[in-house]
């Protein structure tokens, strides 16, 4: 069997990031893309690599074959539902790989659907749609790791099936620890960006978040602490600063989000903080006050 005549890997979300697998993975491996308007859309488009070559991505129809693994790549808080709308319909042994900002979504999707083989994926990978044209900016890693029991065998099975694409793709057992290192990082810049509508580096020296920072890194340390996770607040401060730096001419997933109209994911961020620290007799007022800023901005 070629690579070509293999089952198709199902892509659910047609954004940046689904652009980006999709046009990695298509060339050696069936890929089925599923859009909001569609389960198995023809779509053609260009992605730009990191050289800033363009190449011509042409996916789908697939047919009905059932797919060898399914990537969730829609924004957080679209994921659970977008993924039932094809549960029925998907064998009890097919991979499914989470690809969502934050936390809540993937645990969430992971109690509802215990007993499949679920994963979730945590990617540096750096891509934006600029005017219908895919950009891959920055090359990165994605990391991925098991989140039902199901899962752990199959891990390097699927980890090779995504290495088909090219792109960087390695294991980390304990991906919830990553998840919640880039919950930290996301707590402490995206509000911010999107508040103070501006590129990641500029937050640096702005009162609105050198107030702040510090009691929101307190208040995800002593969260940490709580779901049994090493953490403490300086720490999480110095990672928060060293992402912005490095990263100070990106716009922020949630600062493109508002500009776009788009609902954001603070739900799955400083949103998260607030609720999962009450379960823990916690309280996290700096969180709540960004996800409340961040929800004016744009009535979500
Ligand atoms: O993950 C990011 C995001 O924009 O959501 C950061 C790390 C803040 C980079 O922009």
């Amino acid at each position: 069997m070629t690579d070509k005549e293999r089952s198709p890997i199902l892509i659910i979300g047609a954004g940046a990031m689904g652009r980006l697998w999709a046009g990695h993975l298509s060339p050696h491996v069936p890929v089925r893309l599923a859009t909001r308007t569609s389960p198995d859309a023809s779509i053609q488009y260009t992605l730009v690599d990191v050289e800033g070559a363009p190449e011509l991505v042409e996916v789908g129809p697939s047919g009905d074959t059932a797919p060898e693994c399914v990537l969730v790549m829609t924004k957080a808080p679209d994921a659970e539902a977008a993924l039932a709308a094809f549960a029925n319909a998907l064998p009890p042994a097919v991979p499914i790989i989470l690809f969502q900002n934050g936390m809540g979504s993937q645990q969430a999707i992971a109690a509802r659907f215990a007993l499949r083989p679920v994963f979730a994926a945590s990617t540096t990978e750096g891509a934006y749609i600029d005017d219908g044209r895919v950009i891959h900016a920055g090359r990165g890693t994605t990391w991925l790791g098991p989140l039902t029991s199901t899962a752990t065998p199959r891990l390097g099975t699927v980890i090779a099936l995504l290495r088909l694409s090219g792109l960087d793709v390695e294991s980390d057992p304990d991906i919830e620890g990553r998840l919640w290192q880039k919950l930290a990082v996301n707590a402490g810049i995206n509000p911010f960006t999107a508040v103070l509508d501006c590129p990641n580096g500029e937050i640096l020296g702005h009162p609105y978040f050198e107030e702040r920072i510090g009691r929101v890194c307190r208040e995800v340390a002593a969260l940490m602490q709580a779901s049994g996770r090493p953490a403490e607040a300086p720490g999480l401060e110095a990672q928060v600063r060293d992402v912005a730096r490095r990263t100070a001419a990106n716009s922020s997933s949630m600062r493109q989000d508002v500009r776009a109209g788009r609902a954001t994911e603070i739900d799955m961020m400083n949103g998260f903080v607030v609720r999962a620290s009450a379960i823990h007799g916690l309280d996290a007022p700096v969180n709540r006050e960004l996800t409340d800023a961040v929800k004016l901005l744009k009535q979500d």
